[in-house]
Parts: C-alpha cells; structure tokens; sequence
C-alpha cells in the first residue's frame, strides 16, 4: 500500500476513535471496549474497499456491512459520519429518546445500516442469507460480516458458517475480531473458543489471521481473499478490547463503560487530546 493511502486510513481511524470516544463521553456511558476493537477495520472497510455511495445509501450496487456484535453501533456510527452518510453533529445524540442513532444498530434509523443487530448471532444468518441472494442474482457485491469471539458462544453463528462454506459463499467475507473478552469476562473464561482460525478452517474457510490495528494487513487480508474462488473466506483479526487507548484497554470491565468517575473521564479526554493532536498532524500531510 503507498505511504500516502495508509496516512489516510490511519487518519480515517483516528477520527473514528476520536468521535467513540466524544460520543460515549457526551452520552455518560456505552459500549466501548468491542466498538474500539473494530476502528482500524471499519477505516480500512469504509476508506478503501467497500463499495457505497454516502448520497445514495440504499444504492442497488453498494456492498453491505453486517456488524452482528451489534453493540459495537458507536463504532459504526462514527465510521458512517466520517464518510457522509450523515452529519457529525447526529453522533451526540447516540441513544437519547427518539435518536438516529440507537445503542445497537437498527436498518430503518440509521443512513447505511444495512441490518438491524443486537441479539448476538442473528447477523451472521442474515449475512448468509444476502450472500446468496447476491449471488443468485448475479450480482457481484460484497457482504462483510463482522462478528465477536464472544458471540461465537451463539450455536446460530455455527449453523450460519456452515451454510456459507457449503455455498461456497466467498461473497460473504466474515471477520471475527479475537478481542479475547466478552460482556463479563475473558472468552477462554466464558466458553473457550479455542483456535478460532482452525475452526473455521476445520468448518470449511479459507482463514487469514492478521494484527487488527494494522490498516495495511487488513487491508492486504481482504485482498487475499478476495482472490479466493472456491470457498468460503474468513479473517480473525487479533485485537485487543479497547483498543488504542492504554487506560482503557487496561481497564478490566471496559465492555460498557461508565463516564461517571473523574478516572475513567480524565482519561477519555486525555485521549481525546491526543486523537486531535494526532488529526490535526496529520491533515497537514494528507
Ligand atoms: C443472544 C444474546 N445473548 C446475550 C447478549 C448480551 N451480550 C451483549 S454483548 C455480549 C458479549 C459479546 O462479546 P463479543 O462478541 O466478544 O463482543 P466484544 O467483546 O467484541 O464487544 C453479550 C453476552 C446479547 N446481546 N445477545
């Protein structure tokens, strides 16, 4: 990838962390943790390969995204703002009554939320489902299914994959963010997902595994399976929960976290300072 595309992704991250971390902070709580895992791939997603019309989200052509660990919506909220979908100033209204932009995603709100999520594993057959619609219609568009370790304890997600690898459904391009935890603890803790890419090799994919704050490997993983034709793809991306920012990655309960203690405020804004210093370097070599 040249210098100057991954400046743009980095740049592209940056702000979507950025506004996470305004949002969660203006709204006093949320889904931190799993939204920050996904900022890198929803950048190299949004600022590279999805094909999408910002003016016109419901276009015929686009290629759509199935984030099924929905709680993760700040993150693709944030995304979705930073690419024109709709405007910035909506982000501070994440979950108030009445709002765009609920706490887990919802198709008929949201300007290029293409499913509704938030009962974890229900993303996964729905994703299977426009994979091969896509593909009966002769249609040659991309779903990509993100879905979380911890939401691999859903069976439905299982039964899902079975059928996109019996499909042959390389259309469907599922991303597992391996952040290691879930809601209330460490996934190997929880149930224990064991390897993830031989299971998912063992269930028929193609399985690239890549570090997930690294735009350029994304990025490369995606190419690579797109070039795979005769089955299945998928790609674990090796995160952290609450990725990017030290404090919180740290911080031991950061699924959901509360804005409520000068701790957890101080280092959201210290945070926050040093995205827009960041941002503001940047701009300056993009
Ligand atoms: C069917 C269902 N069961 C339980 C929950 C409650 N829940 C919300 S998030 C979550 C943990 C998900 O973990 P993971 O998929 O790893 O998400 P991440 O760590 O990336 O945020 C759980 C159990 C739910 N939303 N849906």
């Amino acid at each position: 990838m040249e210098k100057h595309e991954l400046m743009k992704l980095k740049l592209l991250s940056a702000n979507i962390r950025l506004d996470v971390m305004k949002m969660l902070v203006h709204c006093g709580y949320g889904h931190l943790g799993g939204s920050l895992s996904i900022v890198e791939l929803l950048s190299v997603l949004y600022g590279k390969h999805l094909r999408y019309d910002a003016t016109n989200p419901n276009d015929d052509n686009r290629d759509m995204v199935v984030i099924s660990k929905g709680h993760s919506g700040p993150a693709w909220y944030a995304t979705l703002a930073n690419v024109g979908f709709f405007d910035k100033e909506m982000l501070m209204t994440l979950n108030e009554g009445g709002t765009n932009l609920p706490s887990h995603p919802d198709r008929t709100k949201t300007p290029g939320v293409d499913m509704t999520t938030g009962s974890l594993g229900q993303g996964t057959s729905v994703a299977a489902g426009i994979a091969l619609a896509m593909k009966r219609l002769n249609q040659n568009r991309y779903v990509y299914l993100i879905v979380g370790d911890g939401e691999l304890n859903e069976g439905q997600c299982w039964e899902a994959f079975q059928f996109i690898a019996n499909y042959k459904l390389n259309n469907c391009i599922v991303i597992i963010d391996e952040n290691k935890r879930q809601l209330d603890g460490y996934t190997i803790d929880v149930i224990n997902p064991f390897d993830i890419k031989k299971k998912m090799e063992a269930f028929g994919f193609y399985t690239i595994k890549v570090k997930g704050d690294d735009e350029e490997a994304i990025s490369k993983a995606i190419d690579e399976c797109k070039q795979v034709n005769n089955s299945a793809v998928s790609i674990v991306l090796d995160t952290i929960k609450g990725q990017g920012i030290t404090y919180f990655e740290n911080l031991i309960d950061n699924h959901s976290v509360k804005f409520n203690n000068q701790e957890n405020i101080d280092a959201a804004n210290e945070a926050i300072a040093k995205l827009e210093k960041f941002v503001k370097e940047s701009l300056k070599n993009v």
